[in-house]
């Protein structure tokens, strides 16, 4: 039987050395070693990444990559990328990487070079966006569209909404675009309050088509449309899909021709680049899209190919699983400087949390080490003004990534300048602080000392990028998925599943059913949830 991960050399050796490295302090390590700022620095596919503000030496780094080697992550990389049905528990492969690989490449599932069926999908996509970006797709009553509303939640929501926001600059502004995930009714009627019918398109996002809360939403839609426009026929013309499921698709009355599909060796969390990203495609245009896609492309390769002490999502993972497992860590921030990117780390919580948030390990035993940490964060310099001052000066060890770009994509005055500043000022801050004979030199009186003193020691890393372009993006996506998939195959466990949302599904299923039926008395809860839905029902 293989040793369990906490019987392994490395991870022993890892527990000696961090007893040796913890007290150290940032200061020393960048005073000992004036080189170390280019040392840890490491640049690939579009990104330069700065690993020098971390708690770690070069020992630390190689005990890490040994930690690599002996959880076997060189065979998984390569059983991922084959093709390997490595997603166990739903007995399938797991192929993202095989959205953004080119026409030349042979990617195989059950046997079939799927990368044809990739590209055949992007062509029907582009060639719906052009139509309906040159206005040639009309509504039912003729006028062109231009309005598109995704419907989708989770994974068929959080990307699209990230990258639209993230690529607004390269958007055709005369088209709105809406988002609605929540089955909350709110959700629906804001993102509709405006807007005419007969300039409006829904993009059914859904891999299943079955998720409640998503045919819930495009129910609602439909009568929406109908209610204006009072013809079924209508439906074909203001409805499209993306989905696996062209029955239920072809039930709800669109148009199968009008079904972009994808399939079941993508996780929804790992899709914004396949057909769910069809509303990002009509927002820039096919060929940023490809370029987004190179840009995962080129991270997918560097992780592939580079050896680890370069690679950079692999070092990634790896500082994670230092922070988690050994230092202590709960949480930690994302913290990019650009507005664009303000959906960038809710869009990471769900890649990260649902993907490594668990405690079974592929061979079923329960874990004896900490698992994923909780992933926030929110842009600079908003964030500065509200919890940075937990992350200096607070209690626990908050790891922070830091993402900037050197140029910027809106020229106004100094305006970037003082952005990036602040990023640098950030990082230095936290790693250095300021000691209390600083404090007092600068004629701070003793007494008010503590309250301004900052322990530094406060880990970061840093990326940059020359400007948020869509390749950039896909650089960015690509770069985090890479570190997830490195941090569950330390950890053992299954990044593709998602178990966890399944019991509070059932039970909502099941509670719905009483709310609907409130003459049945008979509610077989715990006391709390039947005292719940009593009140609710009876004030509803
Ligand atoms: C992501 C999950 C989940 C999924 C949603 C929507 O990895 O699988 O977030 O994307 O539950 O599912 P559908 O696309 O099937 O509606």
């Amino acid at each position: 039987m293989r040793k369990s991960l906490t019987r392994l050399p490395a991870w022993k050796a890892l527990g000696a050395h961090y007893k040796k490295v913890r007290s150290l302090h940032l200061r020393d390590l960048f005073t000992n070693d004036p080189d170390r700022g280019k040392r840890f620095s490491r640049e690939a596919a579009g990104l330069s990444v700065d690993f020098s503000k971390h708690r770690i030496t070069q020992e630390t780094l190689r005990l890490l990559i040994t930690l690599a080697h002996e959880s076997g992550l060189p065979e998984r990389i390569n059983a991922m990328f084959s093709g390997e049905k490595i997603n166990v528990t739903e007995n399938r492969p797991v192929l993202h990487i095989a959205l953004r690989a080119p026409k030349s490449r042979k990617i195989f599932a059950g046997g079939r070079n799927i990368v044809p069926e990739v590209h055949t999908v992007m062509k029907k996509m582009a060639d719906f966006c052009s139509r309906l970006r040159r206005g040639q797709w009309k509504g039912h009553t003729g006028k062109r569209v231009r309005n598109i509303i995704n419907i989708g939640i989770g994974g068929s929501d959080l990307g699209p909404v990230m990258a639209y926001e993230a690529l607004r600059h390269y958007s055709d502004r005369s088209l709105n675009f809406r988002f609605i995930s929540n089955v909350d009714g709110a959700d629906f009627a804001e993102a509709t309050l405006d807007l005419n019918q007969e300039e409006t398109l829904f993009i059914v996002s859904s891999k299943t088509f079955t998720t409640p809360e998503t045919m819930m939403n495009a129910q609602t839609a439909r009568q929406w449309i109908l209610a204006k426009l009072k013809d079924e026929r209508a439906i074909a013309r203001h409805f499209v899909a993306v989905s696996t499921n062209g029955n239920e698709v072809a039930k709800f009355g669109i148009d199968p021709n009008n079904m972009f599909e994808f399939w079941d060796w993508i996780g929804g969390r790992y899709s914004m680049d396949s057909a769910i990203g069809l509303s990002t495609m009509i927002a820039i245009g096919p060929d940023y899209f490809y370029q987004m896609t190179a840009g995962f492309h080129a991270m997918d390769e560097h992780f592939r190919t580079a050896p680890f002490e370069k690679n950079l999502p692999v070092i990634m993972g790896l500082l994670s699983v230092w922070y988690s497992n050994f230092f202590g860590a709960r949480t930690m921030a994302v913290l990019p400087y650009s507005r664009y990117l303000r959906r960038f780390p809710a869009y990471l919580q769900q890649l990260a949390m649902e993907s490594n948030g668990k405690s079974a390990t592929l061979d079923g035993t329960i874990v004896n080490y900490q698992t994923s940490p909780i992933l926030w964060g929110e842009p600079g310099t908003n964030g500065q003004h509200s919890f940075y001052q937990l992350i200096h000066q607070g209690t626990q060890l908050i790891p922070c990534d830091f993402i900037g770009f050197c140029r910027n994509l809106n020229t106004l005055r100094n305006h970037h300048d003082m952005l990036m500043a602040n990023l640098f000022a950030q990082s230095e801050a936290l790693a250095f602080g300021k000691s209390v004979d600083e404090v007092i030199a600068e004629g701070t009186p003793a007494w008010l000392a503590p309250h301004r003193v900052f322990g530094g020691n406060r880990p970061s890393t840093t990326i940059l990028a020359d400007r948020l372009t869509p390749e950039t993006l896909g650089n960015l996506v690509a770069l985090y998925e890479h570190s997830v998939f490195t941090q569950g195959v330390i950890w053992r466990i299954n990044s593709f599943d998602q178990w966890g949302v399944e019991l509070g599904k059932v039970l909502a299923k099941r509670i719905s059913d009483e709310l609907s039926t409130p003459s049945n008395p008979r509610l077989q809860h715990d006391s709390s949830t039947n005292e719940l839905i009593r009140r609710y029902r009876k004030r509803r």
